[in-house]
């Protein structure tokens, strides 16, 4: 998979250096090149971003650098071919696991990671209409980063993790949370009793002890239920999210 990465710190991503995702680069599986945005801006001072119209807190990134960034990428391509073009930001539809296999389809993924108040909208009229290419805005949750740069880390991790030969143990890929809608059960390891030091001694569940398979199967089903009421109750009754006419104020 092919993956390039714009954004004005380049340095953020360098942790994909490391670990699994750094050995499936050694290896080949993963060409990912990180690209800065100043180079693309030709003014004395590279300038990326400017006062908003109609005005408002905070810059908006230009249009101009973002433009020769994504020409640059495209360009990059063999004729014809076009990247999956992500922007990460909070306002774009959620990333799940079933987006991350999704995106683990495509055989090339941009992301282009935004600043300060966002990139200027016509941007991605441009990269849909004049470059074909496919525009996601992406999300990680409801809260606010500083820029895409940690959001592609995740993102880039969630899908190169899911690329074949990234893993070595493929089985450990599908008894995940979110892999079919319930978080996991809990696990341990030895020792079967453990003196934590504050003078209590916790025993490991015992039918984890039993050898008894099908009783162990239920406990851990059990055990996945109660966490998912527990923790994320939205998963069990997805029926339960808001829609538009649940908003206080009709638009
Ligand atoms: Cl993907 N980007 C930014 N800037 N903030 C976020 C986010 C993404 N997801 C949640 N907050």
């Amino acid at each position: 998979m092919i993956l390039d990465v714009v954004s004005i710190f380049p340095d953020y991503l360098a942790p994909l250096d490391l670990s699994l995702i750094g050995k499936a680069r050694r290896d080949g599986l993963l060409d990912l090149r990180v690209h800065d945005l100043r180079d693309f801006a030709h003014d004395r001072h590279h300038s990326v971003d400017d006062t908003p119209y109609g005005g408002g807190a905070g810059m908006v990134m230009k249009p101009q650098p973002w433009a020769e960034a994504l020409a640059h990428v495209v360009a990059s391509g063999a004729d014809g071919a076009r990247p999956r073009l992500v922007v990460p930001g909070p306002g774009g539809m959620p990333f799940t696991q079933a987006m991350a296999r999704e995106l683990a389809e495509e055989p090339w993924l941009a992301f282009a990671c935004g600043r300060y108040e966002g990139i200027d909208e016509r941007v991605y009229e441009h990269a849909a209409q004049d470059l074909g290419l496919e525009v996601s805005v992406v999300s990680l949750g409801d809260y606010v980063l500083n820029g895409g740069e940690v959001a592609v880390l995740a993102m880039v991790e969630a899908v190169a993790r899911l690329l074949p030969g990234v893993i070595g143990n493929a089985e450990s890929l599908v008894e995940e949370s979110h892999e079919d809608g319930l978080l996991e059960y809990p696990v341990y390891t030895k020792p079967a009793s453990w003196e934590s030091g504050s003078g209590v001694t916790r025993a490991v569940p015992p039918v984890l002890l039993s050898g008894d398979h099908g009783a162990i199967a239920s406990w851990r089903h059990q055990q996945r239920l109660e966490r998912t009421a527990a923790r994320r109750p939205d998963l069990l009754h997805p029926s339960s999210a808001l829609t538009v006419d649940d908003l206080p104020v009709s638009l």
